[in-house]
Order: C-alpha cells, then sequence, then structure tokens
C-alpha cells in the first residue's frame, strides 16, 4: 500500500479545499517545501503536487514545483493543468517521478496512450475526479457523461495501469472514504486504484487496502493531525504480520481471495454514495 502525502499549491502556498471549491482554501503554510521536508521525514512513499491555479486556469506555481522537485527526496506526481503532450513530456524529463492527468485524457485519450508508450505504465496516472457518479474535469468545474467504468477499461486497454479515483463530493470532508465505490473498483483487472477524498483515519487506509486499493493520498487528515503517517505505517506493518502468521502453513481460504479478477459491472442506479 503506497502512502502519498498531498500537498497542493494555491498562488504559491499550501492550501486544502473543500470538495474542490477555492472559496473554502485553507491556508496551512506559506513554505511548501517545509511540508514537502515535514512530510518526507514522517515517512510518506511519494508526494502528490497539485497545482490548483493551474488546474483551475488561473496561473500556475511552475517555479515552486520546480523547487520542490529539487528538493524532494521521495518520489513527486504531479497533477494539475497539464494540457498538453508537451506539457506532459517536460514535466516527465524534469524529474517528475509521475504525471497525473485528469483533463487532457477526457479531451485526447489517444495522447495518453502515447505517453504510456514512450515512458512507460509507471509514469502515468490517469486521474478520475468523480462528481455524482460521472468524471468531472478542468478544476472540477465541467461534468461530463464519462463514468468511472468506461474510462478505466477504456484507458486500461490504452496501457494505462495506475488511476487516481477522487470522490469530489467526500474530498477535504474527513467523512471517510467512499468504500464501496473502491470495493466495486477493485475487481477491474489490470488496473492499480489509488484513492483521495475523506480518508480521515487509520482504518480507511486499512478498509482501503483490503478491498484491493493500491495506494492512498491524504490530504486533510495529515493536515488537520486526524492521523499521523507513522500510525498508518504501524497498522499496515501490524496487519501484514498478522496476515502471515493466520495464513502461515495453509492455504488461505478468506472470502475473495484467490479469486481470478473480473472486470468491472456497473454499480446498480441504487447504489454508491
Ligand atoms: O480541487 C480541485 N478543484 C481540483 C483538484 N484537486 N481540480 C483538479 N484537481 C486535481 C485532480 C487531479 O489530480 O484531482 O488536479 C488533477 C487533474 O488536473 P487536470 O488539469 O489534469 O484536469
Amino acid at each position: 500500500m503506497e502512502i502519498i502525502a498531498a500537498l497542493d499549491l494555491f498562488t504559491g502556498k499550501v492550501v486544502r479545499l473543500t470538495r474542490g471549491h477555492i472559496a473554502t482554501a485553507k491556508v496551512y503554510s506559506t513554505d511548501p517545501v517545509a511540508i514537502a521536508r515535514r512530510w518526507q521525514e514522517h515517512g510518506a512513499d511519494a508526494l502528490h503536487l497539485v497545482d490548483l491555479d493551474a488546474a483551475l486556469g488561473v496561473g500556475s506555481n511552475f517555479s515552486m514545483i520546480h523547487r520542490l522537485l529539487k528538493e524532494a527526496t521521495i518520489p513527486v506526481q504531479l497533477g494539475g493543468g497539464i494540457r498538453s503532450e508537451r506539457a506532459a513530456r517536460d514535466w516527465l524529463e524534469r524529474g517528475v517521478a509521475r504525471i497525473v492527468l485528469g483533463t487532457l485524457a477526457v479531451r485526447d485519450p489517444a495522447c495518453v496512450g502515447r505517453l504510456v508508450d514512450v515512458f512507460g505504465p509507471e509514469r502515468i496516472v490517469v486521474a478520475l475526479d468523480l462528481s455524482q457518479k460521472t468524471v468531472v474535469t478542468e478544476g472540477w468545474t465541467r461534468p461530463t457523461s464519462v463514468t468511472v467504468e468506461e474510462a478505466l477499461v477504456r484507458f486500461r486497454d490504452l496501457g494505462v495501469r495506475h488511476f487516481l479515483v477522487t470522490a469530489v463530493e467526500r474530498d477535504g470532508t474527513l467523512s471517510g472514504p467512499d468504500l464501496r465505490l473502491y470495493a466495486h473498483l477493485g475487481s477491474v483487472s489490470g488496473v492499480g486504484i489509488f484513492a483521495s477524498g475523506g480518508i480521515r483515519a487509520v482504518a480507511d487506509v486499512l478498509e482501503l487496502k483490503r478491498v484491493g486499493v493500491k495506494g492512498v493520498v491524504i490530504g486533510k487528515a495529515l493536515y488537520e493531525g486526524w492521523v499521523t503517517l507513522a500510525e498508518i505505517r504501524r497498522a499496515l506493518v501490524e496487519e501484514s504480520e498478522a496476515d502471515a502468521s493466520a495464513s502461515a502453513g495453509s492455504p488461505d481460504d478468506r472470502p475473495g481471495h484467490g479469486e481470478g479478477p473480473t472486470d468491472v459491472v456497473p454499480l446498480r442506479a441504487d447504489e454508491g454514495r
């Protein structure tokens, strides 16, 4: 389970929003480099940078992102406003470990396929930002009719392996992740799902792991001190030790374990969030 600390930039500062609305921005620091160091030292596997100015089309945090790339000792993934193949290539060549593409992916799926071919699937993440069960783009301001199931299958068939699925209505709300959604998506073969939105406690991370999520992006819960990276690490280690001793010497017959992967079946209209 990859534990990724969110660092959202708006006008050069570290902020968190609620449900993506800029009017709700709460500033946590005017020193993003110090925050990056903090999450690094606390044991994050990677940093998830979002350039909110660029995502919303009102500017960019270009020079700050460059500084952060220089300072970071852990992989940095970057999203928000990467809207052309050229921009995507430039960031990958400048040391971003993984680029996160939302709007561009919806607009031009073939471009994502080309990037995967050139840079490999490890370096490309498709962001599926979900509001009312469909994907939203352009800083979460533009609804589309694309469903998460359609998008996963379509991009998987183009070679994409990593998806960041964000529950927009939960983002910044500390109300818990949408477990039903992630359990549903966890059964799609050939894709790795990263979850974000609503995570507030160690138990949320453990539940997400159990339903097959490969990584979590944690934001407000870290900034507000609801959870620490050390606590999450400890709980994951304890759980894997418990799993190892429970399964030692006998075949694992837990429900669902060992079943072959399946393709996704759309959520029924009465299910979901
Ligand atoms: O909070 C928002 N309004 C917001 C946000 N966090 N808008 C976009 N984003 C993030 C997405 C994804 O990681 O979750 O930016 C990335 C996608 O940006 P783009 O420009 O590729 O659609």
